[in-house]
């Protein structure tokens, strides 16, 4: 995840400035072309609500670029341009046909109708991505999307050796602040917790409520220890800084962590439930706490 919106990959001079240029209106990040690896690599772990793909670039490889991601459910709903000068009729049409919104062939102004088009799709996508993926209340990601990052995040690290852990998180006697401020302080306290995470963990380690007062976290690329490292010091700042405040005051919370590191061959469900099991030993060690 990072701040950017829109990903235009390309390395024409004259598009690669004018999407410069409009960075600040659509938070466009600029890329050269990576290998198509690193580029499904690339999507698939940063949320862009929008591909700008430039055809001279991508050559013959747009169409299986395409494909690809058409058959990711992550990724199959992000509205896809392609810059594509003076292209014949019939290679245009095996471009809409595989999915592709808009043909551009030639450079657009921001009172363009093309330009309020791609900013109108823009839109459609942000609202289908918190609607499909995000969870209402806290905004994290949900357990469907999580179920399916995680799915993915696993194969990519079986085929380039890689590691991943993924952390469990169960909010501590949360149900004693439902009882005792009620369900609206709760629901503040959820949400607290949740940014509170966000801000202290990096931006890759995605975040998703995976039920009630749980959450899962995912950790590409590191192992368990790293992970219980980054999580203690989530604790150690919930410790610190209350998550909400009411009118009955500042609430804490803690939570009761547990990681499990994935292997090769081992399901995510797996995993998931190493983690779980790791929750239920730091519940029995008094809670506030993160085993691995
Ligand atoms: P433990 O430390 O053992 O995890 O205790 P706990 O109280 O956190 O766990 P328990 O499973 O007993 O209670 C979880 C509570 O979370 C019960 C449920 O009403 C509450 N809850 C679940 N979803 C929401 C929500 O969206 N908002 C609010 N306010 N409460 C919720
Ligand atoms: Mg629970
Ligand atoms: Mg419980
Ligand atoms: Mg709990």
């Amino acid at each position: 995840m990072d701040g950017s919106t829109a990903l235009y990959v390309g390395t024409h001079e004259t598009y690669h400035q004018y999407y410069r240029s409009l960075h600040d209106e659509i938070f466009m990040q600029v890329k050269e072309s990576d290998s198509f690896q690193q580029l499904i690599e690339l999507i698939t772990r940063s949320t862009y609500y929008l591909i700008i793909l430039e055809k001279a670039t991508l050559q013959g490889n747009i169409l299986e670029l395409l494909r690809v991601i058409k058959a990711n459910m992550l990724l199959e709903w992000i509205p896809i341009i392609v810059h594509a000068p003076g292209l014949p009729a019939e290679e245009k049409n095996d471009l809409l046909l595989a999915g592709v919104e808009i043909i551009v062939e030639s450079a657009i102004r921001a009172t363009d109708e093309t330009y309020i088009r791609i900013k109108n799709l823009l839109a459609r996508s942000k609202q289908f991505e918190s609607m499909s993926f995000r969870d209402p209340l806290t905004k994290a990601y949900n357990r469907a999307y999580m179920l399916e990052r995680l799915a993915a995040e696993c194969r990519l690290a079986e085929n380039n050796s890689g590691v991943l852990t993924v952390a469990f998180i169960d909010a501590d006697r949360f149900k004693q602040v439902n009882d005792t401020y009620g369900h609206a302080v709760g629901d503040l306290v959820l949400i607290g917790l949740y940014n509170r995470l966000k801000l202290n963990l990096d931006k890759h380690h995605e975040i998703a409520r995976f039920g009630g007062e749980e959450f899962i976290v995912m950790f590409p690329g590191e192992n368990k220890s790293q992970a219980q490292n980054h999580l203690q010091r989530v604790l150690q700042s919930l410790h610190d800084v209350p998550v909400a405040e009411s009118e009955a005051g500042n609430h804490f919370i803690t939570f009761s962590g547990g990681v499990a590191e994935w292997k090769p061959g081992m399901q995510i469900s797996e995993v998931i439930k190493l983690a779980d099991e790791a929750v239920y030993d730091a519940k029995n060690r008094g809670r506030n706490q993160v085993i691995i």
